[in-house]
């Protein structure tokens, strides 16, 4: 079981920038791999170092971004028909719309929990009415996969609304007041599901331990409660990770680019570390 780690980064109609997040984690990578390969001393890198494959996509001429979702989707198609575990790092959150529209095609089963700190079903006044990574589910190509929201922060959109498109949502202020609940819920939605999906937006952690986010919200997550609530969800269904929403050009001396790089190896260790 190989790791495919395609990296796509879109970052138009919001959040532009977070596009270079995604070519940086790519870079990271790359050189994490390469260390780890240059090392005589056992790591426990060494479990998953050669499982992976990087996959870059760029959008640097206005031709790259043409058929944007019908390239994204087909390199989902692939990474679903394999089989194995994919990481989908997207730069903006509508960067991930293509994943979407793949499991809305054969989503059967499959259970997407979302870390956000927005319900990205807005469709206020002031949004704009196209695909942006505010509203990107609205624009999903079929109906959603089964979505569970954890960690947000919304104070606009009323329950009724919300309830059309999520499954359930864990909002931050619950969390805050007692994560167990939450847990032990996310647990039994990922026993009945048949494929677990990780669909990270960084600014569902506190700006605080994550800055580099063009949209920032504060009571956030903090990292540790990050892990207990993703200690609950990871186990071998988990088919997907999507990472999105980094944007570089706003972090504090490398703060967020140090957890999404940690974050990505551990999860790679959680997998092939025996
Ligand atoms: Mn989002």
């Amino acid at each position: 079981m190989k790791t495919s780690l395609i990296v796509f980064p879109f970052d138009l109609f919001g959040s532009s920038g977070a596009g270079a997040g995604a070519a940086l984690i790519a870079d990271e990578f790359r050189e994490i791999l390469a260390d780890n390969r240059r090392e005589s001393a056992p790591t426990r890198a060494q479990a998953y170092t050669d499982q992976v494959r990087l996959k870059e996509f760029t959008f640097d001429t206005v031709e790259s971004y043409a058929g944007w979702r019908e390239q994204g989707r087909r390199a989902v198609r692939q990474a679903l028909r394999t089989g194995d575990l994919f990481y989908w790092i997207a730069g903006n959150h509508l960067g991930v719309l293509p994943v979407y529209d793949e499991l809305a095609a054969q989503s059967e089963g499959a259970l997407v929990v979302q870390f956000d700190a927005h319900l990205d079903i807005h469709q206020f006044r002031d949004c704009a009415t196209e695909p942006s990574h505010g509203n990107f589910l609205l624009h999903c190509a079929g109906p959603l996969p089964r979505l569970v929201n954890v960690g947000h922060r919304e104070l606009l959109l009323p329950a009724d609304y919300v309830a059309r498109h999520y499954h359930e949502t864990f909002p931050a202020t619950e969390l805050a007041v007692d994560a167990a609940p939450a847990v032990k819920r996310l647990r039994a939605a990922c026993e009945t599901a048949d494929r677990v999906f990780l669909d990270l937006d960084c600014d569902v952690f506190d700006p605080a331990y994550f800055p580099a986010v063009s949209q920032p919200v504060p009571f956030g997550l903090s990292p540790l409660l990050f892990l207990r609530l993703l200690e609950a969800v990871w186990s071998p269904k988990v088919a997907g990770v999507f990472v999105s929403e980094f944007d570089p050009a706003r972090d504090r001396d490398d703060r967020s680019l140090a957890l999404v790089m940690w974050l990505m190896e551990y999860l790679l260790l959680r997998k092939y570390e025996v």
